[in-house]
């Protein structure tokens, strides 16, 4: 078993819940919840449509999700990423996404990160149309790129996301296995990594409606949508408020969200001095 797991079982002061999801996170490497408030869900989608009617200068569609499935009909590779990057501005500059965005899985990040959280200070968005091969992210694990081990990712569908309209994951002990011998891969491409850990990878099958929670230090990444829809997900990292950061700094891009009444206090505590 591995040493992570250790005693988790036997833990009397997480509830069986706890224990449960908190296996299955280090087990897999991942979660997949329904989200907590469906409509805030809804609502976030429904921003970024509205988004998208005003670049485009189209008709608000009846169907959201038929709309961003088939936007592929409205914008090519070409102007995909100025597209993209409007949307993503558009959404961030509502002061309500990301509360919305947290309270999708508020029970869950709770269980697996801790009460007192800090939260990326923009949530990404991501679009994959069929056959595109400009914005890929290949195989990496973000800690290597200076995040820190501490955080995870909340991934978010806005439309059905499966096969390669989805990311993929590296098992933990397959991820083990093949970080414990990384240097073999010095000097070679990602694709020889990714050709290396592939038959082991999972793909993740993910319905709207529910959200991703991913560990970060195991391998990850996307691959050409070959699917006949386009892939549409937002994501955002967490950490404990209070553990160590990387190069993603608090302040720049964290910003602590939940914190308690007890850190408050100590924060602004200052000794007497002379006493
Ligand atoms: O969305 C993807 O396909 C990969 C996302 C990713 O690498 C991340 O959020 O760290
Ligand atoms: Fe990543």
């Amino acid at each position: 078993m591995s040493k992570i797991l250790q005693n988790i079982e036997a833990n009397a002061f997480l509830t069986a819940e706890e224990i449960t999801l908190s296996k299955q996170f280090i087990e897999q490497g991942y979660c997949i919840i329904p989200v907590e408030d469906l409509a805030g869900l809804d609502k976030i989608r429904a921003e970024i449509v509205a988004h998208c009617v005003d670049l485009l200068k189209c008709a608000p569609p009846d169907d959201a999700g038929a709309f961003l499935n088939s936007i592929a009909e409205r914008v090519g590779v070409a102007e995909l990423n100025d597209f993209r990057l409007s949307v993503f501005e558009g959404v961030n500059r509502q002061p309500w996404l990301r509360p919305t965005y947290f309270e999708l899985a508020r029970t869950a990040l709770q269980c697996l990160i801790g009460n007192e959280l800090a939260m990326q200070r923009r949530v990404n968005l991501s679009i994959q149309l069929p056959g595109d091969d400009s914005s890929l992210l290949p195989i990496h694990c973000d800690v290597w790129d200076g995040d820190s081990p501490f955080e995870m990712v909340l991934w978010l569908p806005l439309v059905d996301c499966f096969k390669t309209k989805s990311m993929f994951l590296a098992p933990p002990e397959v991820n083990a296995e093949v970080q414990a011998r990384l240097k073999e891969f010095r000097g070679r491409s990602t694709d020889d990594l990714f050709e290396e850990v592939e038959p082991h990878l999972i793909w993740i099958d993910i319905p709207y409606g529910n959200a991703l929670l991913f560990n970060q230090n195991v391998m990850h990444g996307n691959r050409i949508n070959v699917e006949s829809e386009t892939r549409w997900t937002m994501n955002c990292r967490f950490k404990g408020a209070f553990t160590p950061y990387a190069e993603k700094r608090l302040g720049e891009f964290f910003e602590p969200i939940t914190l308690r009444a007890a850190s408050r206090i100590g924060l602004s505590y200052e000794l007497p001095d002379g006493f």
